[in-house]
């Protein structure tokens, strides 16, 4: 009832009738044909690229396996850099670069399809053949984009790592993905500070023998050592290059790239996305969603090591022939308008970002962006979790102005594209809401027997393109996570409201979300339980106003000594050196011990309701119900 209260209330914002008139999609066209024939409206969709030879069958289902656009031959760097030589946009900006200390560079399509080429020859030359995995650890610099289409050029398939991953990270998916090449920088900037990325890269690598070759962008200029025979530098690499490398012929089911995200165990899946239907997704999205025109300045401000960074930084918009701005470095550096700076400099008039960030800036208030013209900008866009409606009124406001449409995009790193959001020129839009599915996107809201419901488990119950083809050696994971009833199983609660819009709840798992930052409440613990001084440990996310969540842990310490007032630090530094910073608890309370079940199942429900302050539901289960107390008193001391 109470949540039915909250969404009739919600204001409808409806498009313009400038925006419509201009936009790609414009009416409900997409959707009719989409729902009249799936198969055949992808087939059509499917035309937006350049295919070497056309398919055979556009869909080869064998729940829960699907292939796509069955015998096409097609190369997803040709689509992004190839196909526009000899247009309009081989002379136009693809990348606008600037770092945080103000170094700013620009690449034409002409300019980054030649660097392509060569570091394509020059990673042939270091051995790299079609089907090889290349680990890419690099900070937001073109070059991570040249790497991505490089291997992508040759048929390698990449594996990017966030560089806010720790050594102990990398080295773990190299290790699982079978890396035989690195490409990393000698480091990064962040808020002013030097990022020791080689230094990580290798620490990991001493536990990694499939790296035969690591190869070294030069960012900071920060002193480094290389290992000789192993390491090369890229601009060496690329001056010794040929210019012209041919573009692989791929199958449309060839893997593209693998990309790891966190589940509910300790350890990372790596997701597969393969070429033709993952780039068909990229691309149509882009421009639905997106409205890409060859005018626009687009800001996708995500880390190409996520999957948004992949779809809509890499392949969408390069494969529409865009212009964009990457940016490496904080939102507060020098100062907190840094954004918006970076919006009235070149002109932004798409952004793309995250709740979280959102919240951040209205924190920091609106001071900030009003002292900037951001009046270039024509669409908003919102990724990663959830937007508050606040968060959305104040994003449309501050920063559209009041008049950019806000697409909430809901999405995963499974799913390759975007499935529920608005489409601008059409969807009215209800701030919180993601709004419906896309065309072609089959998305219900079932029970636990696949029932459709009005609120209940978010499923997609068709195949569709940009789909992943598996988790990277581990079929049986594939099949046990994400197929129930026949349907994929997204993770996500979703409810549906009277006028069919979707609205998403957050996870039904324990997959958590900081900062927009997937991350599982079991690597945390594992992380936790790693230290030589942590018996047990449970990892719970409560709500935070800013990161949407945050982490509070709970920690049986084996030796009372390790009660000691810096034991707190040194356990979340821990954590850090494991996963990444962005996965520090922000709070962790000792205790004697935690709240079991018999079967020695650790209750995390009952440790929520302790740290949010509720009366703590049934605890009859427990093996010792007497411990809740202590934890209790425990929570509201520190
Ligand atoms: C793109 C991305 C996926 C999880 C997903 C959701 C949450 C993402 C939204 C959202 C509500 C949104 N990939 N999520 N976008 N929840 N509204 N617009 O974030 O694999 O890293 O995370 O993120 O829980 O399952 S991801």
């Amino acid at each position: 009832m109470g949540f039915s209260f909250f969404y009739t209330l919600a204001i409808v914002f409806f498009p313009s009738e400038d925006f419509r008139k201009e936009a790609n999609v414009k009416n409900s066209t997409l959707f009719e044909e989409a729902a009249q024939d799936r198969e055949a409206f992808w087939a059509k969709q499917a035309e937006c690229l350049d295919w070497f030879k056309p398919w055979d069958q556009v869909l080869d289902w064998k729940p829960p396996y699907a292939k796509w656009f069955v015998g096409g031959k097609l190369n997803a760097c040709y689509n992004c850099l190839d196909r526009h030589m000899g247009t309009s946009t081989q002379n136009k900006t693809a990348l606008i670069w600037e770092g945080e200390r103000g170094e700013e560079k620009s690449i034409t399509y002409e300019e980054l399809y030649a660097e392509v080429n060569q570091f394509s020859q020059a990673l042939k030359k270091l051995g790299i053949r079609k089907g090889d995995k290349v680990a890419i650890y690099l900070p937001m610099i073109p070059e991570a984009v040249v790497a991505m289409l490089s291997c992508a050029r040759i048929g390698a398939v990449h594996t990017v790592v966030f560089a806010g991953f720790s050594a102990e990270s990398l080295k773990d998916r190299m290790v699982d993905a079978e890396a035989k090449l690195l490409i990393t920088a000698d480091g990064g900037f962040r808020k002013g500070k030097l990022l020791p990325l080689k230094e990580m890269a290798d620490q990991a690598l001493k536990a990694v023998p499939t790296v035969q070759n690591v190869v070294v962008v030069r960012h900071t200029q920060q002193p480094i050592a290389l290992t000789s025979g192993r390491d090369h530098w890229y601009d060496h690499l690329i001056g010794e290059a040929p210019t012209e490398c041919p573009p692989e012929s791929m199958d449309a089911e060839d893997e593209l790239f693998i990309l790891y995200t966190s589940g509910t165990t300790g350890k990372p899946k790596g997701i597969v996305h393969t070429t033709g239907g993952y780039l068909v997704g990229a691309t149509m999205t882009t421009q639905w969603v997106f409205d890409a025109k060859p005018s626009d300045i687009y800001w996708c401000t995500a880390d190409v090591g996520w999957i948004t960074g992949h779809s809509y930084v890499a392949y969408g918009p390069l494969a529409n022939g865009m212009t964009q701005l990457l940016y490496e470095g904080a939102p507060d550096f020098p100062e907190r308008n840094r954004f918006w700076k970076l919006i009235e400099k070149y002109g932004v008039t798409i952004l793309y970002t995250a709740p979280t960030a959102i919240r951040t800036f209205m924190k920091w208030g609106e001071e900030w962006p009003q002292g900037c013209d951001l009046s270039s900008l024509r669409l908003l866009g919102s990724v990663g979790e959830p937007i508050n409606p606040e968060a959305w009124a104040w994003y449309h406001q501050h920063i559209g102005g009041g008049r950019c449409p806000i697409v909430d995009t809901w999405w995963q790193t499974e799913t390759g594209s975007i499935m529920i959001s608005p489409i601008p020129g059409v969807t009215p839009l209800k701030p919180g809401s993601a709004t419906f599915p896309l065309p072609g996107i089959d998305a219900k809201i079932v029970d636990e027997a696949g029932q459709p419901q009005t609120s209940g488990y978010l499923t997609i119950a068709s195949p569709w393109p940009s789909m992943l083809r598996g988790v990277h050696r581990d079929p049986a994971r594939y099949e046990k996570t994400y197929w129930k009833n026949g349907s994929y199983f997204t993770g996500d609660g979703a409810k549906l409201d009277e006028d069919g819009y979707f609205w998403l709840m957050g996870r039904v798992d324990d997959v958590i979300n900081v900062s927009g930052h997937r991350l599982g409440t079991m690597e945390i613990e594992s992380a936790l339980v790693d230290h030589r001084s942590v018996a047990e440990a449970a990892a719970i996310a409560i709500p935070h106003p800013i990161k949407g969540q945050t982490i509070v842990a709970f920690v049986t310490p084996k030796e009372k000594a390790s009660f000691q007032p810096g034991f707190e630090e040194e356990l979340k530094l821990h954590v850090a050196q494991i996963i990444g910073s962005f996965a520090k608890p922000e709070r962790i309370i000792f205790i004697n011990d935690l709240p079991k079940t018999r079967s020695g199942k650790i209750m995390r429900r009952l440790l929520r309701d302790i740290a949010e302050g509720r009366v703590a539901g049934d605890t009859t289960t427990l093996a010792d119900p007497s411990v809740m107390e202590q934890i209790k008193a425990k929570y509201q001391e520190d």
